[in-house]
């Protein structure tokens, strides 16, 4: 059984500035488009501080919040919009626990980061959030919706 239209979600996953800096771009990608994931948005972006504090602005009463703007903002990040069935919760497992020390082998976090502070990839954690985030850090026209010509295995 296929699934439907219906079931397809948009997610944002980001490669965060320390992901950029060790080469690890090309990486984190692919484990995405191996999935079986649609790319529709893609480009490095030096990010203003006012839309870091608005993409974890749920998180401002933190007292790692500053810090956290801070590393957020301290290099370019590569800002992907995907799609896909199920995509949310499945981003979420490719990418592994908050901390990378609990993240299991196999895991984005497990096979390449060390610390939760320096974690090198973000994904959205609901399909609401997916929207919301992919209209916080594309420009109208920057995403791109697409129909792959030959081979419909990628919805
Ligand atoms: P993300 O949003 O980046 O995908 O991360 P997440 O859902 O796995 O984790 P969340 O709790 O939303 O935290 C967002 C990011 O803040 C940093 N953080 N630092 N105790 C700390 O120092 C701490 N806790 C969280 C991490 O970069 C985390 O990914």
């Amino acid at each position: 059984l296929v699934a439907s239209m219906e079931d397809v979600e948009e997610t944002y996953i980001m490669v965060k500035p320390d992901g950029v800096q060790r080469g690890l771009v090309g990486e984190i990608i692919s484990r995405f488009e191996k999935k079986g994931f649609k790319l529709t948005g893609l480009k490095l972006f030096q990010c203003p501080k006012e839309v870091a504090e608005e993409h974890y602005k749920d998180l401002r009463s933190k007292p790692f919040f500053p810090k956290l703007i801070d590393y957020i903002t301290s290099g370019p990040v590569v800002c992907m919009a995907w799609e896909g069935v199920g995509i949310v919760a499945s981003a979420r497992k490719l990418i592994g626990s908050t901390n990378p020390l609990q993240a299991e082998p196999g895991t984005i976090r497990g096979d390449l980061a060390v610390q939760t502070g320096r974690n090198i990839v973000h994904g959205s954690d609901s399909p609401e959030n997916g929207k919301r985030e992919i209209a916080l850090w594309f420009k109208e026209g920057e995403v791109c919706e697409w129909t792959p010509a030959l081979a419909p295995w990628l919805r």
